[in-house]
């Protein structure tokens, strides 16, 4: 059932795995607007700017409506027959390891929880494996190592007692807004919080640091492994509490004195100064209430769960663990990447936190699904898994919510490998993504707002997503498309749900196989197994474990009582130490040297299949780009703006290069979002390390090796349409999603009024207004102007020039969904900026506030402090999280304005 007009309907938000509760109204013109949850404990009422704008990204706009075989439109029953026969018929001929699912984070728990039934207990395969493997894997095998159990102990609560918070490989500001500032605001309230940085480069995270550790890549063992000796040997660790509760402290100290030498020797092989080591390890040492936040940067490498064992190890050693306000705190990335975890997503797992080899696990699981096929051993995992499709050993793939051609490295090798595949069945919410262009079979999965489950967040907290839309077309939930699959493949009875809330209570139970107490293992939901309709309907966020129903909020630390759940009982030292040969690799190390770098931007979501959408989360960064240290740049002749070639024997990249001192020498780095249906060539994945860790299976994403050139072209353009066109016939183009329509960039080997004649002839405009003009600039530029009036609207316009410098043009973005007037008819053709035009770059999304007015506001109205900026422009009063740009703003204006003062000074 879907909502009704004017109710509030509390659901959680799509996005990143800090979980935030929101409410949703469905508005009389059908739109639906979106705040905050002040009752969820995730966020009491705050959201981010992608949170805030989940009501842009409902559109049904180049949603998948039906499914399709081989292109061709088909039913839901033959599409289903065919996929439930094809898998069937592959096993049989080839046995069940010839057959997999590829499945995603973004998965609700109960379809994820149903995946993992058909594969590991009916088809009898471990080769069901997920993005999660890119993600939090190496956080899953560190925690399993030292822990016994994939456990996250802490709570979102730990944040606001903390003394020192150590925030490391995680831009926390841009990726996890919500948790940021909740931590800001402890910053701005509390004297005694120390805040650390490490990471490679300076991010807006580093706002609210008081040390920021600019350690060289890849070196996070070493310095975690040091701050271990410098514990022993400042007598600053808990020696009852190791003794007491823990194993293996010798071998894992040992090992740490091999990597650690004199404080001076430690900071020059980490690329850091040694006054501000020594002061994160004296901050350390000295500080009881300790919380280490760590993301992708320790996960997404070949050293990945050394990493995370390097930090675990030094919270035991100090009995730093299972306290308020301290302890090892994983940041999930994806909405559900838990609620992955938790029922067995990954290949290398049997189900709810049951394992591989263990006989009593397999016989009760066995016995729970009825199924005497249940997998005996691990799957493949990710990497590996694309792999063995390529050398012809997977023949039938399912991939679901999830866009590996874009997001698994070498991508190539991903497209070589889906190609080879007899049979690839794609479940997605859209039609074009880049892996559906490889897919036999297309089928149409509900989205956000139209499905209905749960997810689990960093904490360990169930809350619901609930349907407050109709889906288009004939779109299904995830868990009904893979209980049909199932049953035409012989399963009926395991696989005979009519609800999802059925799937949850049965998952549930599960978890409390041989573990009604809860003692044998960490995951435990017995105060759910009895949920009816109505309770898993009303049911409030829940933080695991769940001895009964919570009907308030609960915040609960895993290890308080000193147990863990390894066979001892005791906590694991892992001994770690740097590898040599996995530092980064030297094999090409002379023709590419550079050490290219990836990750997230603020406003954007992944492949930008949804955010992609909203023009409002389009406007803070509006194109593809590398970021590159000046010293880097100027021997290469790369000057801010250029087009640059990233390359390496995988493949290449072409975007913008950004000039930054916040990038250390010799190190890129570039974001993951766009790809082919948004750019001509910027998929990082393309080049990225696929590598991965020999342990976890998780690919070294952060740390590929490149080099970079500059792309010389003669011309260069803006085009604007109402409708996108396809522009692969230029060298570089970019689109944004601007309100009413499409902004593309383009640059191009042909000269600009050459572009302009291949503009005019794809567009192909019939009948209607014509505004042209040509005219010089001031550098002597021929610039080409044009624009298609058509009943009293803009239709599309385009300019070119040799060069176009992008800041001058960023009213573009806004002049679609603005009525023509004389104003913007002469901007057009002028390029002259008039009215509310004039306001340049939207830096707050959310209050739609632009560069220049807060540069303005800046300078020509004294506002010099966020305070007054906000009150004069209400930019940063919406969500906020575009507050630490708004501070990197005012810091470099009022140094410009400073600057120029002591200039007039000195000339007067
Ligand atoms: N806006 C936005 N938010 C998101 C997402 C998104 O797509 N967009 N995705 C979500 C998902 S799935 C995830 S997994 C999270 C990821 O969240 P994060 O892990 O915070 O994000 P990343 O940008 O991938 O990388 C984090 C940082 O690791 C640093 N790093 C690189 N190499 C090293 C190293 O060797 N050592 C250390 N210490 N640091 C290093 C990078 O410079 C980067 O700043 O974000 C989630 N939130
Ligand atoms: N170089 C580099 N590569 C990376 C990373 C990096 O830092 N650097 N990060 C890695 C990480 S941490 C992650 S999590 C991955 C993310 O990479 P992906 O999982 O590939 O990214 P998404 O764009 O989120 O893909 C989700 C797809 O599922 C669809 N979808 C959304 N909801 C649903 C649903 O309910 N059902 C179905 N069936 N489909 C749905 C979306 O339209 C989209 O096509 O990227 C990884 N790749
Ligand atoms: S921090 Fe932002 S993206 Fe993440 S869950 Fe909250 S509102 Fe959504
Ligand atoms: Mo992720």
């Amino acid at each position: 059932m879907t909502q009704t007009r004017n109710a509030w309907t509390k659901s959680t938000c799509a996005y990143c795995g800090v979980g935030c509760g929101i409410e949703a109204q469905i508005k009389a013109d059908g739109e639906l607007s979106i705040r905050g949850d002040q009752s969820h404990p995730a966020n009491f009422g705050n959201l981010c700017s992608k949170g805030l704008a989940l009501g842009e990204t409902v559109s049904h706009q180049g949603r998948l409506l039906h499914p399709s075989i081989d292109g061709i439109e088909q039913s839901w029953p033959t599409a289903l027959d065919h996929v439930a026969t094809q898998f069937s018929k592959t096993i049989e001929e080839f046995g069940p390891e010839s057959v997999a699912f590829y499945v995603s984070g973004q998965l609700l728990t109960e379809d994820y929880y149903v995946a993992n039934k058909l594969m590991k207990g009916f088809i009898g395969s471990g080769n069901i494996d997920t993005n999660s493997r890119l993600c939090m894997s190496s956080s899953v095998a560190g925690h399993k190592r030292a822990f016994g159990t994939d456990t996250v102990p802490g709570c979102y609560e730990d944040f606001d007692t903390a003394e020192m918070v150590i925030i490391t490989g995680s831009n926390l500001a841009w990726c996890h807004p919500i948790l940021f500032q909740r931590l800001k605001k402890q910053k701005e309230q509390r004297d005694n919080l120390f805040i650390v940085v490490i990471d490679p480069r300076e991010t807006d995270t580093c706002s609210i640091a008081d040390l920021h550790l600019a350690i060289n890549p890849e070196t996070d063992v070493q310095l975690f492994n040091g701050l271990l000796s410098y514990l022993v040997e400042h007598k600053k660790i808990d020696q009852q509490y190791i003794d007491a509760h823990s194993e293996g402290f010798a071998s894992a100290l040992a090992s740490a004195q091999k990597d650690a030498s004199s404080l001076e020797q430690m900071a020059s092989a980490l690329g850091i100064n040694q006054d501000d080591l020594s002061s994160f390890y004296a901050h350390f040492a000295n500080t009881e209430k300790t919380l280490t936040i760590y993301s992708q940067g320790v996960n997404q490498s070949m050293q990945g769960s050394n990493k995370v064992n390097s930090i675990i190890n030094c919270h035991i050693a100090t009995g730093r663990i299972g306290k308020p306000g301290m302890g090892p705190f994983s940041i999930t990335g994806q909405p559900n990447a838990m609620g992955g975890r938790e029922v067995g997503g990954l290949s290398n797992t049997l189900a709810a936190h049951m394992e591989f080899g263990d006989q009593q696990a397999h016989q009760a699981i066995s016995d729970f699904w009825q199924t005497d096929n249940l997998a005996t051993k691990p799957g493949l995992k990710a990497v590996d898994l694309f792999d063995a499709m390529h050398d012809g050993k997977i023949k039938a793939v399912w991939i679901i919510a999830t866009n590996p051609v874009v997001s698994l490295p070498n991508s190539n090798k991903i497209i070589a490998a889906l190609q080879k595949c007899p049979l690839v069945v794609v479940s997605d919410c859209i039609e074009n993504t880049a892996t559906a262009e490889y897919a036999d079979v297309l089928l149409p999965a509900q989205g956000w707002s139209e499905k209905s489950g749960t997810v689990t967040n960093s904490e360990r907290r169930i809350s619901r997503q609930r349907r407050l839309l109709p889906s288009p077309g004939v779109a299904k939930a995830d868990w009904w498309i893979i209980s049909e699959v199932a049953k035409r493949m012989g399963f009926k009875e395991a696989f005979d749900y009519l609800h999802e809330g059925e799937i949850f209570t049965e998952f549930a139970k599960m978890t409390t196989l041989n573990n009604e107490d809860g003692q044998a293992r960490d995951l435990n939901l017995i105060g759910l197994t009895q949920l009816d309709g109505k309770g898993y309907s009303r049911l409030k966020p829940q933080q695991w474990p769940v001895t009964e129903l919570q009907t308030e909020t609960v915040q609960q630390r895993f290890f308080a009582n000193k147990q863990f759940f390894t066979p001892s009982k005791k906590v694991q030292f892992i001994a770690v130490s740097i590898d040599a040969k996995k530092q980064i690799s030297e094999k090409t190390q002379s023709n590419y040297p550079m050490i290219l770098n990836s990750g997230r931007i603020r406003d954007q979501w992944h492949t930008m299949t949804r955010t992609g959408l909203s023009s409002r989360l389009g406007a803070h960064i509006t194109e593809p780009f590398v970021a590159i240290h000046p010293d880097d740049a100027v021997p290469l002749d790369i000057k801010e703006h250029n087009l640059v070639v990233v390359k390496n024997d995988k493949g290449s990249m072409l975007v913008r290069a950004l000039l930054t001192k916040q990038q250390a020498p010799g190190q890129l780095f570039t974001p993951i979002h766009w790809n082919k249906q948004t750019a001509k060539s910027a998929n990082v994945c393309n080049l990225a390390n696929d590598d991965t860790d020999p342990l976890s299976g998780q690919p070294a994403l952060k740390s590929s090796q490149v080099n970079i050139d500059k792309w010389e072209y003669q011309s260069e353009g803006m085009l604007l349409t109402r409708e996108p066109l396809d522009l692969d016939l230029f060298d570089y183009w970019v689109k944004q999603k601007v309100e009413q329509g499409y902004l593309y960039r383009i640059a191009d080997s042909r000269t600009s009024i050459e572009l302009a004649s291949t503009l005019h002839s794809l567009l192909n405009n019939k009948q209607g207004k014509t505004l042209q003009f040509s005219s010089t600039d001031e550098t002597q530029q021929m610039i080409h102007r044009y624009a298609f009036v058509q009943d009293q609207q803009l239709n599309n316009a385009y300019i070119t020039s040799e060069e176009l410098t992008t800041q001058s043009l960023d009213w573009l973005q806004s002049v679609l969904d603005m009525p023509l007037d004389g104003s913007i008819e002469q901007t057009l053709i002028s390029g002259v900026v008039q009215g509310k035009l004039a306001q340049g770059k939207i830096i707050c999304a959310c209050k739609q506030v632009g560069i220049n007015t807060i540069n303005e506001a800046i300078t020509e109205q004294n506002c010099h402090s966020l305070d007054l900026i906000k009150d004069c422009t209400t930019a940063g009063t919406g969500c906020g999280s575009c507050l630490p740009e708004i501070a990197t703003i005012l810091e470099e204006k009022l140094e410009v304005t400073t600057q120029r003062i002591e200039v007039e000074e000195f000339v007067a």
